[in-house]
């Protein structure tokens, strides 16, 4: 039934521990800081906080590389700190999810030490070993089991010379990938699950989580096509929704969540899914997960790889977003997002960060807030927070801008072009300080923070726009209100309009006699509202004004620049 089903009407916020707020002043953001810090959140209105991850870890990939599922990394504090955390969001009325990182570990996991110390180690098959290519030395060129790459530049094999075999991992040769066909390997993540729900929390985020069963139906890994642009073969096809991971993820309920009733929040990160796969774990009957991330809308400004940045055709954007919405609209369910710790800052990329900053990332929350779907809120989005506009890799810290930048210029590529493409589009944009307020490293620590804030922090910061009615952080918190007054939102259905139209974004969410109109004008220019489309919707030009984002009512038939409408009817 729906009543258990409390995540329809909620919205979740994205704290990335590292940059929200640093208590201790070692330049690094902790638990106690993000304690410091509820109110903020409270102030918002947000019902659930989702963690990026704190365990022990050797933080290769900022704590995606996690060497202890059962504890806190001294970095960021203890499991007192974690504890008190948690009894401070729950105070509030808000829940907490962890993020779950079982695709792979860290090379520092003792799962892994132990898997590697010898071929006949009993944790030997917890991972992906593999001997060299036949006909090959191990450790020569192409002598890799498979000829696939990493995400994050190179090939997705490292050699261990300890026993002369191949390690799998999809990600930094830091993070091998843990094999699920073993029933131990499940076990051990069900447990470590388990455990943290005994703690008290409200679910989890689970990273990569259909990229869990490889392909074996072929008897080996296969080699993948070699697409222009790259190096080594595209392994996707063999690792994304596998033939075992709708299998996994029901026995994951089965044995985690259903003894214990499903209040819980499981959504699955789920990278190049397709909306057939989408609905079926998503599907309640099925009893997998409760919603996923799909990757379509913010892989469609990447060319051959995803810093040959391309522009965006809004149409195809307005194409994407609305296909997940019909795909999902019966059954299933729609996570929504522009924003994460892997995506550059939306109001950047989707709206513009100089002359309409503000018009525009209060026009991209409605836009977003307003679709069928649970909404996500990333850190520093509810201030507008943009880009940085890297100018030196010295700035940099992400793994993967740098380990492409040196795969790339020593490929040949002229550095300046490379820069440029991690400038718009390098995890780094998402991952400066928070900005709180105007004091020096914006208010994020005491100390020298491990990554640079955005020199735009003077102006854009949470202490200016708090108390401010016509600040982005504002207008999040009405539309964050309105999802929990407006039951039109939470179960509206949609109905996209004028699609091809190269700057309106204009749609419908019908609930019995409510109609609510979205229009918003994705472009710096005046645009008129004249379209068929909204000629079928009936008295629109006599709607309420629910929200908008200008402070004027402005013509009723002329959406200025920016500006984005949320109309009742009915
Ligand atoms: O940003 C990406 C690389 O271009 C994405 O493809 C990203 O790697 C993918 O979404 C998986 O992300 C998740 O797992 C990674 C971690 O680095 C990301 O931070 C995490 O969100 C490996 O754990």
């Amino acid at each position: 039934g729906t009543g258990s089903e409390w995540w329809r009407s909620a919205v979740v916020y994205q704290i990335y521990p590292r940059s929200f707020a640093d208590s201790d002043g070692d330049g690094i953001g902790d638990l106690n800081g993000i304690t410091e810090r509820l109110d903020h959140l409270a102030a918002l209105g947000v019902d659930v906080i989702w963690l990026s991850p704190v365990y022990p870890s050797p933080q290769d990939d900022n704590g995606y590389d996690i060497s202890d599922y059962r504890g806190i990394d001294p970095t960021f504090g203890s499991l007192d700190d974690f504890d008190r955390l948690l009894a401070g969001a729950h105070e509030r009325g808000m829940r907490l999810v962890m993020d779950l990182v079982v695709n792979h570990t860290s090379d520092e996991h003792a799962w892994f030490a132990e898997s590697r110390s010898s071929r006949d180690n009993p944790k030997r098959d917890w991972y992906w070993w593999r001997p060299a290519r036949e006909g090959h030395d191990a450790g020569t060129p192409g002598a890799e089991p498979t000829n696939w790459e990493s995400f994050f530049s190179g090939p997705a094999w490292e050699l261990d010379e300890a026993t002369g075999e191949y390690y799998l991992h999809l990600f930094t040769r830091k993070q091998p990938d843990l094999n699920w066909e073993n029933p131990e390997v499940r076990r051990a993540v069900y447990d470590l699950m388990s455990w943290w729900l005994d703690r008290g929390v409200d679910g989890f985020r689970m990273d990569v989580i259909n990229l869990i069963s490889k392909d074996l139906t072929s008897g080996t890994l296969p080699d993948g096509e070699v697409r222009p642009g790259h190096r080594y073969g595209d392994g996707a096809p063999f690792y994304t929704d596998g033939p075992r991971v709708h299998e996994f993820l029901h026995e994951m309920h089965e044995e985690v969540f259903a003894p214990r009733g499903s209040t819980y929040l499981r959504v699955a990160e789920t990278p190049g899914v397709t909306t057939e796969h989408a609905l079926l774990y998503t599907d309640p009957e099925r009893g997998e997960v409760d919603m996923v991330f799909q990757f379509e809308h913010v892989n469609l400004d990447h060319g051959v790889h995803k810093f040959d940045v391309q522009p965006l055709d809004l149409v195809a954007l307005k194409e994407t977003l609305g296909r997940w919405q019909e795909a999902l609209a019966e059954r299933g369910w729609n996570s929504l997002y522009w924003n994460n710790h892997d995506q550059p800052r939306a109001v950047s990329r989707y709206g513009d960060d100089g002359e309409f900053r503000v018009e525009s990332a209060k026009l991209l929350g409605t836009v977003l807030h307003l679709h069928h779907g649970t909404p996500y809120v990333y850190q520093g989005e509810e201030l507008g927070m943009a880009n940085v506009g890297f100018t030196s890799t010295a700035q940099l810290r992400d793994v993967e801008s740098l380990n492409f930048f040196s795969h790339a210029v020593a490929d040949g590529a002229d550095p300046e072009v490379v820069l440029a493409g991690i400038r718009e589009m390098g995890r780094d944009n998402a991952r400066t300080p928070m900005q709180w307020d105007d004091s020096p490293h914006a208010g994020f620590t005491r100390g020298t923070p491990w990554i640079e804030a955005n020199p735009d922090f003077t102006e854009v910061n949470a202490a200016a726009q708090v108390d401010d009615p016509a600040s982005v952080f504002s207008h999040y918190r009405k539309l964050i209100r309105l999802r929990h007054e407006e039951p039109t939102v939470v179960h509206g259905e949609f109905a996209m309009l004028a699609p091809q139209d190269p700057s309106l974004y204009a749609f419908t969410r019908s609930l019995e006699d409510v109609v609510l109109l979205v229009v918003a004008n994705f472009s710096g220019q005046d645009l008129p509202l004249e379209h068929p489309d909204l000629e079928k919707v009936k008295g629109w030009e006599e709607a309420t004004l629910v929200l908008g984002n200008y402070a004027g009512a402005g013509e009723v038939a002329t959406l200025r620049p920016w500006e984005a409408r949320v109309l009742r009817l009915g």
